[in-house]
Formats: structure tokens, sequence, C-alpha cells
């Protein structure tokens, strides 16, 4: 996983061949970008929703295309390098996400994300398809067996994987090519709050389900697509979350879902005892180590960047770390710094002294 220098040296050297032929090399992917972000030590940082809304506004289709805004910009003068963003109720062919979000200026943030040299990731806390409930229905634990092949909503299902995918397909830049996309599908799963966690489905359905989704979205020729796992941190048990892995061929990136309390140490020690133990399945199966959520909700620690993220990731090779979102809509539910948040001096500090790249 950790990349030799000499690679990236002979990667420049053609770079310079090309350009001075005038040609315009094609960007690393975006796996590559993540390996070299972990193995050079500097994660890239990712905001859920940067792009669509921050604490008190709200980009809209009538008079914000161009989404330039973001609280982390506010703060630091740069973009995220990773833009979050979820499909829930695209299988339902709903306009707005679970969030609020028109699937319509979604599209046209990650296209803008994708041009400003940044990657999109999307998750998907979609319906319950047995249920009709939401993701955290778990009145039933027959949902996954239900729409794996031979149940009775798989037909259905397959639908739903069919929306989500058109949605994917759909993120062109405007040389018509699709726009690589980290998908993050089927997460928490170590945890019993989805209908697809823990104690809802045995671990075969769940690798099962991966499985299907993993093959249907080739099948309908998805290319360039980042398949990421991310296990929510427990902890008893945690070693046991790979039980529920679908299989090295089926995976590129595993990341901790691991949320933060005011206690430094608590969050600091699950942090690396989760991070550990991910990070030795990384190097045993050749993959790459992400935080792929994480955050203080309402920040009230003003030192939390420099204080208990920063020693909670020291040593790691994580390629990315992702702060949940900060709703326009409900005044204490954000997890990245904003103009005037009291915890922005520290959140500058946190990304100058790691050198965090922005775009
Ligand atoms: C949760 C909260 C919810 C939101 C969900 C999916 O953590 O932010 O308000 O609906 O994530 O984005």
């Amino acid at each position: 996983m950790i990349q030799s220098t000499k690679p990236r040296f002979w990667l420049a050297a053609a770079c310079a061949l090309l350009l001075a032929a005038g040609c315009t090399p094609e960007p690393a992917s975006p796996a590559q970008r993540l390996r070299d972000a972990a193995a050079a030590g500097t994660p890239l940082y990712g905001h859920q929703d940067d792009l669509l809304y921050g604490h008190s506004w709200n980009a809209t289709l009538d008079d914000d295309l161009e989404l330039g805004r973001s609280d982390v910009r506010d703060v630091c003068g740069g973009y995220p390098a990773i833009l979050g963003l979820d499909l829930g109720g695209i299988e339902v062919e709903a306009a707005r996400n679970l969030d609020g979000n028109y699937f319509e200026l979604m599209r046209l943030a990650a296209i803008k994300h994708h041009e400003r040299g940044g990657i999109v990731t999307l998750s998907w806390h979609l319906r319950n398809p047995l249920t009709g409930g939401d993701s955290w229905d778990v009145s039933s634990d027959r949902v996954v067996a239900s729409i794996l092949p031979g149940g009775e909503k798989h037909d259905d299902f397959v639908v739903w994987m069919d929306r989500a995918a058109d949605w994917i397909l759909s993120l062109k830049g405007p040389d018509g090519k699709q726009i690589p996309v980290l998908w993050r599908p089927w997460h928490e799963h170590s945890g019993g709050w989805f209908w697809w966690g823990r104690g809802h489905c045995s671990d075969a359905e769940y690798n099962a389900l991966w499985q299907m989704t993993y093959e249907h979205f080739r099948a309908r020729g998805i290319e360039g697509l980042v398949w990421a796992i991310s296990p929510n941190y427990m902890e008893q048990d945690f070693e046991q979350w790979e039980t529920r892995y679908p299989g090295d061929a089926y995976v590129d990136v595993i990341g901790l879902d691991c949320y933060a309390s005011t206690d430094r140490e608590a969050y600091i020690a699950r942090m690396r005892d989760g991070l550990a133990s991910l990070q030795r399945m990384c190097e045993k199966h050749g993959k790459i180590l992400a935080v792929t959520e994480t955050g203080l909700e309402g920040l009230p620690d003003p030192h939390w960047w420099t204080g208990a993220l920063a020693p909670a990731l020291k040593g790691f090779p994580v390629s990315y770390v992702l702060t949940w979102r900060n709703a326009s809509d409900r005044p204490g539910h954000y997890y990245a710094p904003f103009a005037g948040e009291p915890g922005a001096a520290d959140f500058q500090v946190w990304v100058k002294e790691n050198k965090i790249p922005m775009l």
C-alpha cells in the first residue's frame, strides 16, 4: 500500500514530456490520490454536503449554480478535497435527498467539485424496501433476505439499484467523461441501527448484498468506482467486524466511522483502537485506510481539531478524513467550522500543521 517515491518520479517525468508535447496528462485516479495522501501522511479532508449548504445558508437551484460557497472555505480559504453527498431518496425517485438537497443541485455540485480537482464520495441512506420505512427502520430482520436474488422484493430492488446507478452515470464532466466516484454503500454495518446492520441480517446476507450491488453496478457499466466499506467502531467485538466483509475483490478502501463525545481521551482511544485494527486489515489485504465519518456535534471543544482529531490520527496512514454535515435548519447540528465559529482558528492550525491539502 505504501508507495515508493520512484514511480512518482517517473510519473512526473512522463507528465513533463506529455506537457512538452502539448498533451494534457490524465489526472491521477481517486484511488491513486488516496494512496499518495496516505503514504505522504497528509490526509485529504472531506465534508458532507459542503457545497450544498452550511450552518446558516443554502445553495439553491435558483440562485447558486456556481456552488461557490463553503463553510470550510470561509474559514481556511480552500474547499475540502473530498465532497460527501448522499443518495438517500434517489431509489424512490424523490426530487430531493433525505436531507433536503435537490438531486439536480447535487449533480451540479459533484461536477463542479470534480472540475475544481476534488473527489466526490457518495453514501446511501436509502429507504427500507420491505417496510416502506427509512434506513433506520429495523422493525424487520428480513429486509436483506427479501431483496437478494430469490427474495420477494428482489425485482423491485433491482429498480432501486438502477436508479442509483443512473444518477452516478449522469455525473459527466464537460468532456462527456464519467466522473470517478468513491462509493460507500451499506455503511456502519457493524452497528445495529440500519436495516442492513448487525442483528438485522446474517453476515452471509450482508456480504451477498454487497456483492450483488457490486455486480449490478459493474453490469451497468459504471467506470471508475472506488468501493469503500465503513464499519463503525464498536467497544466490544470490533475485531469481529471482518465477518461482514464481502471479500477483497469487492473493496478498495476500508474506513472507520467513529464519532466523538466531549471526552477527548475516550475518543482518541476509540479511534486509535479502531484504526489500528483497520490498518492491520488494510496491510494484509492491500487496501486504503480512511476515516470515512467522524466529528464532534456542535464542536463544544474549540480545540477539537488539534487536541482530539490530530492525536487520534497520528502515525496512521490515513488517506482521508471526513466530518459530517453543517445542517442549516438545525443550529446545533454541525461538524465543520464556519466563519465566526469558536473552533475555526483551531481548524486553521490543524490544516496548516498537518499540511492538509485543500482545493
Ligand atoms: C445523520 C444526521 C441526519 C441525516 C443523516 C443522513 O447523522 O445528520 O440528520 O439525515 O445523517 O445524512
